[in-house]
């Protein structure tokens, strides 16, 4: 008699026994092929883990130990995301400095990780905050700057007024902190910044060539929504350069606009406040105190309040100039308004009341002349906005082209009498790295008064973090006031000089980390180059889906340049993406500590064991979807678990005869094969539940199909499968064995007859194969004669298919 089940007993016990046999260590001397499968690294909260980490976790052990069984060497690692805001604010409250604090957290979320039998190669750990690790960092630091990657700029930057310090522009959403949420505001520093905006585009090194930001998307095999928004936030326009002649003057405002088309309905010309013809004061107006006057008011306005569409438009006419238009000599007054930006194309424009709806609503407000130069369909209207490409009209030699033809043509022109160009603007910005907070990485440079900025020599890194820093928040750097840390000789010439005491973004921390797993104690290099060649790219990498743009557009950047000057051969970190969906509370809502909602996996894993869990969130919906939590429903993997473990007690030596049982079961190798390979879980699951109930209707059951169901939910549940494979007899770990195989005996095609309509009317009875496809289904219905006379010559306006049942033609 085989004794209770007792998930706390068998799961201690794996899991000792793993750690004891370094069980999920990965080899570089395998010759298996080998399968790179990365979680996102988390950042040790003190909150712990999260059942959402939890989710993500539990899907890739369940792909990795997969792997496993299919004879691939896995390198499935974990690290810490140390460094970072909330230990030092948490620091500033409690006093505890962030290095203890983020310590005991990080032994907080091993603890956790373990107990869910996650199989990491524990021993390849990292932690960002560790002098070991960020040597590394300041390391790529360098590598930049030597290659003119990395620099310092006077810049009107992004500042936190509660967080003290710079943002980049990935962490401002909708104009405040995404931290915080405090609203951002803009103040002029001189910063470092990563020269990203380099590698939008393909570049060809040496030895190969190097994919762009943009272009690479084109090899991954990522979600459309996550490419997307890295093609948004990259934002490629591409259009022209024109200059407008300021009359009786020299000099001539250029504007960048995506149509040129349009230009015949220019009205006016726009400069942003921060245009040099303001800043320089250029030309002498005859407004120029009411210019004035309006820049101060427009210093208090966020950048989101400037481009919202919603806002009310201002601005403020530049008295005594005009600007010429290149096409039809007129002269357009000159405005200068805040709904242009500074940062972006010329900083200037040139406004089409009748096809912008920013500029009509400035037209309006000023009462501008709004001339329409290109016609559209249907639509002609001055109160509307034609927004559309169209043919154009009142536009001289240009008159009906279409707007693309038009657009070329003008452009030529243009090129042709210099006074303009075929230009592509990205909204993409470098990147800014610096930060003045003290948890963070160095940035290794010097400043001498005689030998102005100076990198730190490769041979005195790490700059160490100093531990008697007084890090609340002054908006000045902690790290200016630890005189042992900011008096510093000058590396070239031994003089008296100072650190830089900023600190570096976080996100350089983690842009590069997955390199680090190759060889995660290397203290020449970052990496062994043929420990990468070995491992990376990383073949599957999971995350939350908030990472669709910051990390994951800074770790391809990192290693486009790595890539670029030869030291990886690879230009795209993660070959294959995953994102978990939220999961949710009971309620509904977002877990939240102020919501007191939140789930404790701990607690669930003490009452219904860590492979209930797991089966659980796996079967709680498909992976990508948002899923509310709901306790009671972990009773129904529970239960199966239990059955699983009963069913031991039928097994017998002998080979099954139940035709449709083996029949089943080879079904159900083909279906959670397919489904693990697309990262299906739940389905997974329930076939896993299919085949037990079939075996457990049998008075015995043959051991060689208890076994294959066995390795089947291993990866799910792997503590009770190693300890029922062992109770079959086995001495060596259920994880050592291989996959099973499909006997394709078993799988012999049977068909089945479905029912054909057209418009809802029976038509005829049709055999296919059972489970087709509606494709394959449709395929075989259309050539069907009879059918075929039913729909000929009309229009089919929807297929309804009921798999195995029934095809529906609407015409
Ligand atoms: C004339 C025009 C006519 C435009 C028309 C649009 C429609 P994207 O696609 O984002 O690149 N623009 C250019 N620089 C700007 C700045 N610094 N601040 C605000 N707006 C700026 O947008 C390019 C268009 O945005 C440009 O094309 C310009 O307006 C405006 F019927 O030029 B367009
Ligand atoms: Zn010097």
């Amino acid at each position: 008699m085989i004794k209770q089940y007792k998930a706390k007993e068998v799961e201690k016990k794996w899991q000792d026994l793993w750690e004891e046999r370094s069980a999920s260590q990965a080899s570089e001397q395998s010759d298996k092929e080998k399968c790179f499968v990365l979680d996102m690294f988390p950042y040790p909260s003190g909150d712990g883990l999260h059942v959402g980490h939890v989710e993500n976790y539990t899907a890739t052990d369940i792909y990795s130990r997969y792997k496993r069984l299919q004879g691939f060497e896995v390198l499935h690692p974990i690290g810490w995301d140390a460094f970072g805001l909330p230990a030092e604010n948490f620091a500033i409250k409690t006093g505890v400095h962030p290095d203890e604090k983020t310590h005991q957290n990080i032994a907080n979320f091993t603890r956790q990780i373990k107990s869910l039998g996650i199989s990491y190669d524990w021993s390849r750990v990292i932690d960002t905050s560790s002098p070991e690790y960020y040597k590394w960092t300041q390391w790529f630091f360098l590598f930049l700057y030597k290659n003119g990657l990395a620099y310092r700029k006077q810049a009107s930057v992004n500042w936190c007024p509660s967080c003290q310090t710079v943002l980049a522009n990935e962490q401002v959403v909708d104009g405040v902190c995404e931290r915080c949420k405090t609203e951002v505001i803009q103040k002029n520093l001189k910063q470092w910044f990563f020269k990203i905006t380099d590698f939008i585009e393909d570049q060809k090194s040496q030895s190969s060539d190097v994919s762009g930001l943009l272009s690479g998307l084109e090899k991954i095999d990522w979600p459309e929504s996550t490419k997307k928004a890295q093609q948004h936030w990259i934002g490629r326009s591409e259009g022209a350069l024109v200059k407008f002649a300021i009359s009786g003057q020299e000099e001539c405002i250029e504007v960048f606009t995506t149509r040129v088309d349009t230009i015949f309905g220019c009205t006016y010309v726009v400069v942003a406040p921060e245009h040099e013809l303001i800043t320089n004061q250029w030309l002498t107006l005859k407004n120029q105190s009411e210019v004035q006057n309006y820049l101060q008011d427009v210093k208090k306005k966020t950048e989101l309040e400037r481009t919202d569409l919603s806002q009310n438009k201002t601005g403020v006419k530049l008295e005594g100039i005009e600007a010429v238009n290149p096409f039809t000599g007129e002269a357009v007054p000159v405005y200068v308004a805040d709904y242009v930006l500074g940062n972006y194309g010329t900083g200037a424009v040139m406004a089409v009341p009748a096809h912008d709806e920013r500029d009509l609503e400035f037209a309006k407000k000023y009462d501008l002349p709004i001339k329409i130069s290109i016609e559209t369909v249907g639509k002609n209207s001055k109160e509307e906005c034609l927004t559309d490409d169209g043919v154009l009209v009142n536009s001289g030699e240009f008159d009906g082209l279409t707007s693309e033809e038009a657009r070329e043509k003008m452009t030529l022109w243009l090129e042709e009498k210099k006074l303009g160009a075929k230009k592509v603007n990205y909204r993409l910005r470098d990147w800014l790295v610096s930060r003045q907070r003290y948890w963070g990485a160095p940035i290794p440079i010097i400043y001498c008064d005689t030998c102005g900025e100076q990198p730190v020599p490769e041979s005195d890194l790490p700059v160490s973090l100093p531990t008697d820093v007084d890090f609340r928040p002054t908006g000045e750097s902690p790290l200016t006031r630890s005189e042992s840390f900011h008096d510093v000789k000058c590396p070239k010439c031994g003089e008296k000089a100072r650190r830089e005491s900023d600190t570096m973004d976080t996100f350089v921390c983690s842009s590069w980390y997955y390199l680090r797993f190759a060889d995660p104690k290397n203290a020449e290099a970052f990496a062994d180059p043929e420990k990468l060649k070995k491992w990376l790219p990383v073949d599957v990498y999971m995350g939350g889906a908030e990472h669709t743009v910051l990390h994951l557009l800074y770790a391809r950047f990192i290693t486009k340049a790595l890539c670029k000057y030869g030291l990886i051969d690879f230009d795209e970190p993660f070959m294959k993406l995953k994102h978990q969906g939220m999961v949710l509370a009971e309620d509904g809502r977002k877990m939240s500590k102020s919501l007191g909602n939140v789930v404790n996996p701990d607690d669930v894993v003490g009452q219904f064991g860590a492979d209930s869990l797991r089966l659980y969130e796996m079967f709680m919906g498909p992976l990508e979807d948002a899923k509310a939590w709901k306790t009671d429903n972990l009773v129904g993997p529970r239960r199966f678990l239990e059955k699983v473990w009963r069913m031991a007690e039928k097994v017998t030596e002998k080979t099954s005869e139940n035709k449709t049982l083996q029949t089943l079961l080879h079904k159900t190798i083909q279906k959670v094969t397919k489904d693990i390979e697309e990262f299906h879980f739940n389905t997974v699951i329930s076939s896993l539940m299919i085949v037990s109930n079939e075996m457990d209707k049998q008075s015995v059951i043959a051991k060689e199909n208890f076994e294959t169901l066995l390795i089947l939910l291993s990866p799910f549940a792997p503590h009770i499968a190693e300890e029922l494979w062992e109770t079959m007899g086995h001495t060596k770990s259920i994880f050592k064995a291989v996959w099973p195989k499909v006997n394709l005996q078993y799988l012999k095609e049977e068909t089945v007859d479905i029912v054909v309509q057209v418009n809802g009317k029976l038509r005829g009875k049709i055999s296919i194969a059972s489970d087709s496809t509606q494709k394959e289904a449709e395929s075989i219905v259309m050539q069907d004669e009879k059918i075929a006379m039913y729909i000929q010559g009309k229009e089919i306006k929807k297929i309804i298919f009921v798999p195995n049942r029934l095809l529906n033609i609407v015409l």
